[in-house]
């Protein structure tokens, strides 16, 4: 039901009449007892909204760059998870299948995949932090509607409103958190942020079916080169609109709307010039300060990133020393030392280690092909491989692997890197290394691979 209302009716504290005069879908009564039940609070008077360039327009430009961006993110969020190998007990948290993306098996084609793919989550993710922010901010008057809705299908929209608003802010929090290494959150951060994302998606969903259309008129309301040669003095605001964004009583503009896309479009440029460095790698990576690793990890050639210190594993020398050996475990199971490993067929590759956090580096790995493994272990075709670490506890103690890397020419247990053995932070005296393998499957300081068929 639609009440035309004269914009008397409604107007107690002087809203325009443009803004009041749409139609509500309650019934008379009902909103009259929600007109009058309006809290004294200043933050409802949409006079305090003040901004000349807050607008449809300026809105829908935020909007669309988060509609081309955002998808983005999702796709490469919900690619890292299939890249975890879900499929294998224990490589990621189970997601019931009902509610799992569709699996897609991921190749060991292309080495830098995963490096990719990382790099465009988590980079373009941290770069689209300003436009949310000055999306929130270009829609903040309707945070503060009186009444907060106006008819049953406002109320279930601003509902999606309220998950889409949570779920990023929740997504983007967790997420620069987990990059920060700053676990102030009491759960699982990939269960959180897995869930997390299922909610903004559904929610996203939802508010780009509702808002395409309003998105697509406000672009077309001006034009966008017209506005960047609109200089402050020539700035005036936008006419009002049914939804309120724009301000009933407007202050001298501070700033033009080119002079808006410039600082969000530029905080953007800034956040990527100070992370992008963390997943070029090497020659570029000093220039990533926003970066939460230090930038010094070992001597010479094996000066690259280090994740967790042996130390920090409590792996020590002694469990590295003369006396370690290799467990190799299938149909014919065999022990090798380190010497008998140097022995095999050695194979040299430069291969990335690129981290689910967005960093990675290219470093040249020498040690023996895993497929050659796999063959004296007595297993033709390998279906999977459990490989474990020295390190007993916690999530990085063991990966499986699937085919895919076990067969690929330049999957190693890698024993030296860059012309010397490998340091002790590294992984010495063996580790994993496969093209377009998540950083975490790079076990570390390897103790034993259990092949299956
Ligand atoms: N045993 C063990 N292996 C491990 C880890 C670990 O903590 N313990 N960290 C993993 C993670 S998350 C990454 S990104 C890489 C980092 O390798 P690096 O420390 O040599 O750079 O090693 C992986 N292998
Ligand atoms: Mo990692």
């Amino acid at each position: 039901m639609t009440t035309g209302v004269a914009a008397d009716d409604v107007a107690p504290d002087g809203v325009a009449r443009e803004q009041a005069e749409h139609a509500y879908g309650w019934p008379a009564p009902l909103w009259r007892a929600l007109e009058h039940a309006k809290p004294p609070v200043r933050l409802l008077d949409p006079r305090l909204w003040r901004s000349p360039i807050r607008g449809p327009w300026l809105t829908a430009v935020f909007g669309a760059v988060l509609l081309v961006g955002l998808p983005l993110v999702m796709l490469t969020g919900f690619a890292s998870y299939d890249a975890y190998e879900p499929r294998f007990t224990g490589n990621a948290f189970p997601v019931d299948p009902a509610i799992r993306f569709p699996y897609v098996p991921w190749p060991a084609g292309v080495s830098w995949l995963y490096r990719l793919n990382q790099g465009v989550h988590v980079g373009l993710g941290l770069a689209l932090v300003p436009v949310v922010l000055a999306k929130l901010w270009s829609v903040i008057p309707k945070l503060f509607a009186w009444p907060p809705a106006r008819s049953v299908s406002q109320l279930l929209e601003r509902l999606t409103i309220a998950l889409l608003v949570g779920g990023i802010l929740f997504e983007l929090a967790t997420g620069v958190l987990n990059i920060q290494y700053d676990y102030v959150f009491g759960f699982d951060f990939y269960t959180g942020h897995y869930y997390g994302a299922w909610v903004f998606l559904a929610a996203f969903t939802a508010h780009v079916v509702l808002k395409v259309p309003v998105m697509v008129r406000s672009l077309r309301s001006r034009s966008f080169r017209e506005e960047l040669r609109t200089p402050l003095a020539r700035t005036v605001p936008e006419p009002l609109d049914p939804d309120g964004l724009v301000a009933v009583a407007p202050a001298a503009p501070t700033m033009s709307r080119r002079g808006a896309l410039a600082l969000v479009g530029g905080g953007a440029v800034v956040v990527t010039a100070l992370t992008v460095g963390e997943t070029l790698g090497d020659a570029v990576r000093p220039t990533a300060l926003l970066s939460a690793r230090g930038r010094s990890y070992g001597d010479g050639p094996t000066d690259f990133q280090v994740n967790r210190t042996a130390s920090g594993a409590q792996v020590t020398e002694a469990m590295t020393g003369p006396a370690w050996t290799l467990s190799l475990l299938g149909p014919t199971p065999v022990t090798l030392t380190r010497a008998q490993l140097l022995a095999m067929p050695q194979h040299t590759v430069d291969l990335p280690i690129a981290c689910v956090e967005g960093w990675s580096t290219v470093q040249t790995w020498s040690g023996v092909r895993l497929r050659d493994l796999v063959a004296l272990a007595g297993v033709a075709r390998p279906g999977r491989a459990v490989v474990s670490s020295l390190e007993r506890n916690g999530a990085f103690a063991r990966a499986t692997l699937g085919t895919q890397h076990l067969t690929h020419e330049d999957a190693l247990l890698a024993l030296r890197v860059n012309g010397v053995d490998l340091s002790l932070d590294h992984g010495y005296p063996a580790r994993v290394v496969a093209p377009s393998l998540p950083g975490v499957h790079n076990t570390k300081w390897v103790r034993a691979i259990e092949v299956h068929a």
